[in-house]
C-alpha cells in the first residue's frame, strides 16, 4: 500500500512550480499504478493553453472557480467545485482561473515527474532509461 500526505509531499521534489500553476505529484510512473495522480493549484488569473497529445487526463475541481475552453469544439465550460472534465480526445484547451483553483488530476500513461510542457502545452512521453 502507498500512503502519502499532501502537506508532506508539497515540501519535496514532488512539487513542481511553473508559470501560472504548481502541482504536487502524489503518484508517479515509478509507483507502478498505470496512472499518475496530482493535486494541481492553478493561480488566480492564469490562462493556460494545453494540448496533451500523449496523455489522457481527467481533472476534478476541489475548490476555486474558472473555465475550460474546448478549442476543438469551440465551447467554454464553467468550472466550480464538483465539476470534472476528461480530455478523452487529447482535446486542445485553455484553462482559465478567475479564482485560485485546486484540481485533482489523473494522467494515463503516468507522468514520470521529469516532463516539461513543450510549446504546444503537451508533455512528451519520457522513455525509460533503464
Ligand atoms: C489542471 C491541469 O491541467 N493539471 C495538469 C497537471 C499539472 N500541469 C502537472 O502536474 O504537471
Amino acid at each position: 500500500m502507498i500512503v502519502r500526505d499532501y502537506d508532506t509531499a508539497k515540501n519535496t521534489d514532488r512539487r513542481v512550480n511553473s508559470d501560472g500553476w504548481s502541482s504536487v505529484r502524489l503518484l508517479l510512473k515509478d509507483d507502478g499504478m498505470g496512472f499518475s495522480f496530482h493535486i494541481t493549484t492553478i493561480h488566480k488569473g492564469a490562462e493556460l493553453k494545453m494540448h496533451y497529445q500523449n496523455h489522457l487526463e481527467s481533472v476534478y475541481c476541489v475548490s476555486g472557480k474558472g473555465s475550460i475552453e474546448d478549442l476543438d469544439e469551440g465551447k467554454t465550460h464553467e468550472i466550480n467545485p464538483g465539476v470534472m472534465y476528461a480530455l478523452d480526445k487529447h482535446d486542445r484547451h485553455i484553462l482559465r482561473a478567475t479564482e485560485e483553483m485546486t484540481m485533482a488530476c489523473v494522467f494515463s500513461p503516468p507522468v514520470t515527474g521529469k516532463e516539461v510542457h513543450n510549446e504546444d502545452g503537451a508533455y512528451p512521453l519520457v522513455e525509460e532509461t533503464v
